[in-house]
């Protein structure tokens, strides 16, 4: 798998505190041209939220997007989408045998032992992090640095995202230090999260960081 250089996370309750739905900031993302998506959702997972999900799914078809679940391996096979999954989930090997060997299966490290047993995994990319400092995940792992993704980056051959405060002042370096992609949440909501706003600055991320 190419991994999209921008790799946006729509997180479900900071996209509630933009005032965006899951869907219109799908649909301004994929607009704008994004080639891939994540849902993280990590309330329950309703009725409600589930059909929005499968909007989303719809829309990411049709726009020729890649489309990954956070931590479900049900609803990513009931929405024939991507799974992610992190050192506290399903294990890659026994998610791997839930979603069968062709759906693309991202794991998450946090240092550089996660990541060298990471890749004997059976998963499609990898990501690591906490690069820098972030305030949208909960209990997050000490900060890498750049210096130490550079150095981790050989340790492993499938594709690497790297996440966790990455803007658009330091993706570039964080491109350069060997991620294949930057993995975003808070940097690519704008305070007043409106489709207009949310297309406008994600044209702005693909333009930053195309080769
Ligand atoms: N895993 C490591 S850092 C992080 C996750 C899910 C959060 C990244 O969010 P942000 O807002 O891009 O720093
Ligand atoms: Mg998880």
């Amino acid at each position: 798998m190419i991994l999209p250089r921008v790799y946006p996370i729509l997180d479900t309750e900071l996209l509630a505190r933009r005032s965006s739905s899951l869907s219109d900031a799908a649909a301004a993302f994929l607009d704008a041209g994004a080639g891939i998506l994540q849902i993280r959702h990590k309330g329950h997972w309703s009725r409600d939220i589930f059909a929005e999900a499968e909007l989303v799914a719809r829309l990411a078809r049709e726009a020729g997007a890649t489309l990954i679940i956070n931590d479900r391996a049900d609803i990513a096979m009931l929405l024939d989408a991507g799974l992610h999954i992190g050192q506290d989930d399903l294990s890659p090997r026994a998610a791997r045998r839930l979603i069968g060997p062709d759906a693309v299966l991202g794991f998450s490290t946090h240092n550089a032992a996660q990541l060298a047993a990471a890749g004997g995994e059976p998963v499609t990319y990898l990501a690591f992090g906490p690069v820098f400092q972030t305030a949208s995940k909960q209990n997050a792992d000490p900060v890498t640095g750049l210096d130490e993704l550079r150095r981790c980056r050989a340790l492993v051959e499938q594709p690497l995202a790297a996440i966790g405060g990455i803007t658009l002042e330091n993706a570039a370096d964080v491109l350069a230090a060997g991620a294949d992609s930057v993995a975003v949440i808070s940097a690519l909501l704008p305070e007043r999260s409106t489709s207009v706003s949310l297309r406008e600055r994600m044209e702005e991320w693909l333009k930053a960081t195309a080769p």
